[in-house]
């Protein structure tokens, strides 16, 4: 049996889609009559602190989200393996998102922006994407894929991961004894890190202020589409504010939905999305998590299973 014990998102339609997709095998949500002891996995986003109470048999806790850092701090999350969302349609959005605002700081936007609003004349040529460096922190199912559709518009790739990589064009920096190098040549930094307590704050003042300096006008510039606790956000105001950063785009957020209070709203050269970088839809969520289902009902082994000592 799959539950189903989704918050923020239209459980209802997830259901009748996996139950159809699924059917004879019997789907559940949590306000349905069924027996717990009966349920081999639970499929869950933003779950309650109740969510995994009397399931006893699970064979697999299915994680709606890539990230699973708020699911691995849940206090009574279950010793099943868990499974997170890995999927081409997520990662063509998300590539999407990075591709568009690399283009968009590499073309400088927020300067050529404040010049027609001052209706002001003034030719600049931004650097070639050669001369551009773009750097990509975490280089995983996401990172990957942005480093794939960057380089066909020609920037200088680096990337920096736990273990070393080998992508075809993209120089891998790894370890933390490697990340001020990796730093001390990126004109454009990327973050698709998980959340961990390695990498929670790691987008703060000092880590900007080793970024390269010589390249885009106005400075370094920073894209956050993983998670709000990488980034210490009074550090973006103040390195935006001194220059020590030309720009930033972020998605996510300390807090979420971002206070009203927030200095960031208003900056010109910061670029606010409401964590919408990527969505896992029911469409590929379903496809994806009803084949996992049928491949470990079938006795094939689980896929994409997070490394709990890891904690991504
Ligand atoms: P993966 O697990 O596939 O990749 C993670 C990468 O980060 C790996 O390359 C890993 O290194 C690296 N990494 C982890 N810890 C460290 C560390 N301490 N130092 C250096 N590198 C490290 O994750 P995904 O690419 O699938 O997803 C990344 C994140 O994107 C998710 O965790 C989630 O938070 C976020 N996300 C945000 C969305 C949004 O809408 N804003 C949507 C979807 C995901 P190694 O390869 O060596 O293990
Ligand atoms: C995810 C997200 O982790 O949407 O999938 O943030």
């Amino acid at each position: 049996m799959l539950l189903l014990h989704l918050s923020d998102v239209d459980e209802a339609g997830w259901a009748s889609a996996f139950a159809e997709q699924l059917a004879p095998y019997p789907v559940v949500r949590r306000g349905d009559d069924f027996d717990p002891a009966a349920v081999r996995y639970v499929f869950v986003w933003k779950p309650t602190p109740d969510a995994f109470d009397d399931l006893v048999n699970l064979e697999a806790v299915l994680s709606l989200g890539a990230g699973v850092d708020a699911l691995m701090q849940h206090l009574r999350l279950p010793d099943a393996p868990i499974v997170r969302f890995v999927d081409d349609d997520l990662s063509q959005r998300m590539s999407d998102y990075v591709v568009a605002h690399v283009t968009m700081h590499h073309r400088q936007f927020t300067r050529f922006r404040a010049d027609q609003q001052a209706r002001r004349w003034s030719q600049f040529y931004p650097p070639a994407a050669a001369e551009t460096s773009v750097g990509i922190m975490g280089m995983g199912v996401l990172g990957q894929d942005a480093a794939q559709r960057l380089a066909p518009l020609g920037f200088t790739l680096r990337s920096w991961s736990r273990t070393p990589k080998q992508v075809e064009g993209v120089t891998s920096y790894a370890g933390a004894e490697a990340l001020d190098d990796f730093l001390a040549g990126t004109d454009i930094l990327v973050n698709l890190l998980p959340l961990t307590p390695e990498t929670r704050g790691i987008l703060n003042y000092a880590t900007f202020a080793k970024l390269r300096r010589d390249r885009l006008e106005g400075g370094p510039v920073i894209v956050n589409a993983a998670r709000g606790g990488h980034q210490k956000e009074a550090d973006i105001v103040r390195a935006l504010g001194d220059g020590t950063l030309g720009a930033a785009s972020l998605d996510v957020f300390e807090i979420e939905p971002l206070p009203d209070s927030s200095p960031l709203w208003a900056l010109e050269n910061c670029y606010v999305t409401p964590h919408i970088a990527a969505i896992s839809t029911v469409t590929s969520g379903v496809r994806y998590f009803s084949r996992v289902i049928l491949d470990a009902e079938a006795g094939k082994p689980l896929v994409n299973v997070v490394d709990r000592q890891r904690g991504y």
